[in-house]
């Protein structure tokens, strides 16, 4: 067959801006701070980095509503900062991928301005708008078009007073949803990622990229979905999630703006709610639609009946058969994109690990190799190199996520309890991965000489970039020798996968091979001892890497020690 495509040995690292590095003393990251902390990467290793939105916007979901996609928002930086950046980044032999937000924009883009202006508008119909549900006066309880639940809280529409019409929002009440149906409405879309490619960027990550189609019939009706407990809402995921054309658009969008370019691009679509079967097709080299897909099913596994902010412990075997059926299901066509942390998510060594003094660093570095070692393109969450762990939020005041105060407010007006819903949020809330990166021990762990947006995690005292650079054992060091092992060897990128132990609760196995190399990866991803025996035929093999500075004699004791985990190799 063909080569393998170029990001099958990549690594990605993502960039959350605002979090990153400020580098003018406002207290909010910005592009001078990615600049200026580019050695950090390229000793990392990574090949490509990917930057969550800088693009003009007023912020209300940290730039995923955005007002302007052909300028940098000020808070950032400026468009001359951002070509030099790209130049940097390429000198250093590395790549940048941009995100993609086209599902909605801002509220004050000028193409939603101009449809709110009037029904009449000639760009109207870019976005959703529709009348109250039939026989009911706009703006009473319950005559939103559908019963549809925001991700964000409360109703997925909010009425346009001046029209008496509403317009359909997924996200925040500011993130008014495109319609995907107005040919006019992609060829603009089209036309901006063609900008950015010709200005030199390497990619897009494709936000909530299989929510732009709706299924709405021939007559533009949407319909409700089955009601959400203990809300007046209903789950309207069934109409937008894998509409009846999103492989249309995709494979539109390919045409359009991918396939008559020869350059070494990569497209990551984001994809809530997505399956194995899907993500098939739309990781078809053959179909041209994106080269690989983020999927959530891991990190649902330890959600409970009432969602996100409704935790429940993690069970290994849930996991096991979650990433196994994945990495099956994708081994004949298609790809996996691999990820523990983004900056939805809370931190993986706080939230699958263990972030106490005394497991931090040996959980966060094996819970690593468990995921480098996969097949797939691996992706690194800015600070999980860190081994940063989860934020101590005490009140709802130390919160910025707009997802997290919307939820309180919602929650805690439908009668729960407080002190829930903020355990809920200190578990689960987006705010996690957002506290700044932790460069150094000093004020503000090196984040800003300002006052920081969102506190620093006072951690930073001991879990920090200078002194894990200065620990050759640090969690920085063995994600660096992690991203060198796909770099050097093709077992890693290229090699099957079969999963060994399935049921076990405790210990996580299974062998790569390529051709006559074989590697056996072994963890135990708890906090005490466990027996181990090395399958037949692994005892004395050699250890490519482990994640204990003082490793005895592979596999002879027939014991793993608490988070240890061991990559063996043969051939
Ligand atoms: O964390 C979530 C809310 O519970 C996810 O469902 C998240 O909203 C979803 O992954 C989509 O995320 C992306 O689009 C959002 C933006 O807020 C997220 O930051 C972005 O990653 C809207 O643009």
């Amino acid at each position: 067959g063909d080569a393998p495509a170029w990001w099958t040995d990549a690594v990605v690292y993502q960039i959350y801006p605002r979090s990153f590095a400020d580098s003018d003393g406002d207290g909010i990251g910005d592009l001078g701070g990615v600049l200026a902390h580019l050695d950090h990467l390229q000793d990392l290793g990574v090949d490509v980095i990917w930057l969550s939105p800088i693009y003009r916007s007023p912020q209300d979901d940290n730039g995923y509503d955005i007002s302007d996609y052909q300028d940098i928002d000020p808070t950032f930086g400026t468009l001359e900062q951002f070509d030099e950046l790209l130049a940097a980044v390429h000198a250093r032999g590395m790549k940048l991928v941009m995100d993609l937000v086209v599902n909605h924009t801002s509220d004050e883009h000028p193409w939603f301005v101009e449809s709110r202006s009037s029904p009449d508008s000639p760009k109207r119909d870019w976005y959703w708008w529709r009348k109250p549900r039939r026989g009911m006066e706009a703006g009473a309880p319950g005559a939103e078009p559908t019963n549809w639940q925001s991700f964000f809280s409360g109703s997925t529409w909010e009425l346009d007073e001046a029209s008496g019409e509403y317009y359909l929002h997924l996200f925040s009440t500011k993130q008014p949803d495109l319609n995907w149906e107005n040919p006019q409405v992609r060829a603009a879309v089209y036309a901006m990622m063609g900008w950015w490619l010709d200005r030199g960027v390497d990619g897009f990550r494709m936000d909530v990229i299989n929510m732009i189609s709706k299924d709405a019939g021939p007559d533009g009706h949407l319909h409700d979905g089955p009601p959400v407990d203990g809300t007046p809402w209903g789950d309207g995921s069934a109409s937008y999630l894998c509409g009846p054309r999103i492989h249309e658009f995709l494979q539109e969008m390919h045409r359009e703006v991918f396939a008559h370019r020869d350059a070494e691009l990569i497209t990551v679509g984001e994809m809530p709610g997505v399956t194995v079967e899907q993500a098939q097709l739309f990781t078809d080299p053959a179909r041209a639609e994106v080269d690989m897909v983020f999927q959530f099913e891991h990190v649902g596994l330890d959600h409970g009946p009432g969602g996100k902010f409704d935790p429940r412990p993690l069970r290994l075997t849930d996991l096991k058969a979650s990433l196994g059926r994945w990495q099956e299901g994708l081994e004949e066509v298609g790809w996996n994109s691999l990820y523990w942390n983004n900056h939805d998510q809370p931190r993986v060594v706080s939230r699958f690990g263990n972030d106490s003094p005394e497991h931090r660093v040996a959980s966060a570095t094996c819970l690593a190799t468990l995921l480098h070692l996969h097949r797939g393109t691996p992706y690194v969450y800015q600070g999980e190199e860190l081994g940063m762990t989860n934020a101590p939020f005490e009140t709802i005041e130390d919160f910025r996520d707009i997802e997290s105060l919307n939820h309180y407010r919602h929650a805690v007006a439908a009668g729960a309890d407080p002190e829930t819903v903020l355990a809920g949020l200190r578990w689960s809330g987006r705010d996690n991965a957002r506290t700044p990166v932790q460069w150094s021990p000093g004020e503000n762990a090196g984040f800003t000489t300002g006052t920081p947006w969102i506190a620093v995690n006072p951690n930073h005292e001991v879990v920090n970039a200078e002194a894990a650079r200065a620990e050759p054992h640090s969690v920085f060091h063995h994600y660096r020798r992690l991203v060198e092992l796909r770099h050097t060897e093709p077992v890693v990128a290229l090699g099957d996968f079969t999963m060994l132990v399935p049921h076990h609760e405790q210990i996580y196995v299974f062998t790569r091979r390529l051709e006559d190399v074989e590697l056996l990866v072994l963890a135990n991803v708890s906090g005490e001892q466990v027996r181990a025996e090395l399958p037949d035929g692994w005892a004395g093999t050699e250890v490519l890497i482990g994640n204990r500075a003082d490793a005895v004699a592979p596999g002879e004791e027939g014991l793993l020690r608490p988070w240890e985990a061991r990559v063996h190799r043969r051939t």
